[in-house]
């Protein structure tokens, strides 16, 4: 079994565009072996109306996990993203002691807020658990919701450098090595992504113009990308500046489409995806 594969924890919303449709076709796009532990099955993600189904897979996280390590199975790189429990932070601790590769990296997206609210579903300490699992991280990658709540931040819409650089250095109190914080914007026109270093306190940015349309599924579009690009070697500022890039070559993708609310065509830029990683 090759040695140069990853595992990406997250639910499967049969429809929705989002985490594991997303996060498997997207690396394994960037060449990267990417094998799955699904968190969760939902009928569809839950910004649809009420209603969604939702199969809780926490209890089969361990038997797996054991299966593994018989089978000395470890991976280079464990990206976790939605979370079906509470009780999956500590699953996922474990197996992040058990099947990470010496010298591997954990990336935490903590999907679980946007718009300043927790996603339905999750209970209002959530963000807690969330924060333990991110404490634990070499990369985590929040959006500005999320790392308001982790950190018991007021969220605001409209802010200054201050404010984000308020955030950051509470993240990064959190016990994480480097911060890729998604949403950030000083300017009505750009919108782009913070680059911390947690060791060093350095922040670099990265924008885009900003499109005039906001989706929904982006954030796993984005550190799905960001996964690939940096399993090909690119630093953590380079991997972040390409997600951004080919995340707003997926929107504008969708722009056209005003019924397609519930995700982007991320399918319609895998080229560019590769493209650009060949650079
Ligand atoms: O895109 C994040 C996400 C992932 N998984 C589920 C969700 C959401 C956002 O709403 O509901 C189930």
């Amino acid at each position: 079994m090759s040695k140069e594969k990853i595992l990406t924890v997250q639910d499967i919303s049969c429809v929705g565009q989002c985490s594991l449709t997303v996060a498997l076709p997207v690396i394994s796009a960037c060449g990267i072996e990417t094998c799955v532990l699904p968190t969760a099955v939902l009928s569809t993600h839950t910004a649809f109306k009420a209603g969604w189904t939702f199969r809780d897979l926490t209890c089969d996280i361990e038997p797996i996990s054991e299966h593994w390590s018989k089978e000395n199975i470890t991976f280079k790189a464990i990206y976790t993203g939605y979370l079906g429990s509470r009780e999956q932070v500590d699953l996922i601790l474990k197996l992040i002691e058990r099947h990470l590769e010496k010298g591997g990296a954990a990336i935490v997206d903590p999907a679980m807020a946007d718009g300043g609210k927790l996603y339905a579903g999750f209970p209002a300490d959530f963000p807690d658990d969330m924060a333990r699992l991110c404490a634990k991280a070499d990369i985590i990658l929040p959006n500005i919701t999320e790392a308001s709540l982790m950190t018991d931040s007021e969220f605001k819409s409209e802010y200054d450098e201050e404010y984000i650089l308020n955030l950051l250095s509470k993240l990064a109190k959190l016990g994480c090595k480097k911060i890729v914080l998604t949403g950030v914007s000083f300017d009505p026109n750009k919108l782009g992504v913070a680059v911390y270093d947690c060791a060093s306190g350095n922040t670099q940015y990265y924008f885009n113009d900003k499109l005039p349309r906001m989706s929904h599924g982006t954030g796993d579009v984005y550190a799905s990308a960001f996964v690939g690009a940096y399993m090909n070697g690119k630093s953590v500022y380079d991997s972040a500046a390409l997600a951004a890039d080919f995340t707003v070559r997926t929107i504008m993708a969708t722009m056209d489409d005003n019924d397609h609310w519930y995700g982007v065509k991320f399918e319609k830029e895998l080229g560019y995806l590769i493209d650009r990683l060949k650079k």
